[in-house]
């Protein structure tokens, strides 16, 4: 089975296409030990079954926020196969922050430009091919309102699960003094194996960087906790 989860901003067509790709075969409850409503769902494409969950609408990644924190865990912990990343292509530059942050957590990801009917209306020009290089993941055009693209965005699901896109690995830069500082710590990390087999190096570099205290918590029992505190305090 294809483990699949959906992300975006709010209000940009999650559910729509949600229901599109599982009709109703859909279950509803909460994520554990919050009020959140999570929803998963089934969709068999090419004979293949993908479970499919809706995280929570986010903006960005951080632990401030209950909704975010939610999407982030299950993207970190559970390691879906692949993460859909809805995006609304009217609204490009605010929703690719969330898709570089997903980039920056290795997941792997598969764009949906939706409301692309929107985007011809308005005459807003994308040059799909062009945003799907730069992100170095696929980008599918879809509709979700009438089903335009979806069976497209499942064949690009299935194809990012089975590993056969080659993918170019796309990296944020922070700038020459902070990239210094990353590269200090990951270099830390990548000795407990446990730690970096289990979490991007990189990524963890930057949320403890970041002072993120839910990812700080996780690295403190490492034999290395000491060795990495004391370069994050430079
Ligand atoms: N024109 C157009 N409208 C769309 C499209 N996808 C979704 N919508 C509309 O956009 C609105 C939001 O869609 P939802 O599916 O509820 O969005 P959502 O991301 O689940 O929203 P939240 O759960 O509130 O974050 C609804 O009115 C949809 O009918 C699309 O591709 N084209
Ligand atoms: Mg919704």
């Amino acid at each position: 089975m294809i483990r699949v989860a959906l992300i975006g901003n709010p209000n940009v067509g999650k559910t729509e296409l949600f229901n599109r790709l599982t009709g109703l075969r859909q279950h509803v409850g909460n994520w554990p030990g919050v009020t959140v409503e999570k929803k998963t769902g089934k969709c068999i494409y090419k004979g293949e079954e993908m479970e499919i969950v809706d995280l929570p609408g986010t903006y960005s990644l951080t632990a401030h926020a209950i909704d975010e924190l939610i999407a982030r865990d299950y993207i970190v912990e559970e390691k879906p196969d692949v993460v859909v990343d809805i995006v609304d292509g009217t609204n490009l530059e605010r929703n690719l922050y969330l898709t570089l942050l997903l980039l920056e957590l290795e997941a792997n990801v598969v764009v949906a430009l939706n409301q692309w009917d929107m985007v011809n209306e308005r005459g807003i020009e994308i040059d799909v091919n062009k945003l799907s290089e730069l992100l170095g993941v696929p980008v599918v055009p879809t509709v979700a309102t009438t089903g335009e693209g979806v069976e497209a965005l499942k064949e690009a699901v299935l194809n990012a699960a089975e590993g056969r896109e080659k993918r170019r690995k796309v990296v944020m830069g922070y700038g020459e003094d902070v990239e210094a500082l990353i590269k200090k710590v990951e270099a830390v990390i990548v000795k407990d194996t446990s730690l970096s087999s289990k979490y991007p190096p990189r990524w963890l570099a930057i949320k403890l960087l970041e002072r993120d205290e839910e990812v700080t918590k996780r690295v403190e029992d490492s034999p290395f906790w000491d060795e990495m505190r004391e370069v994050l305090k430079r």
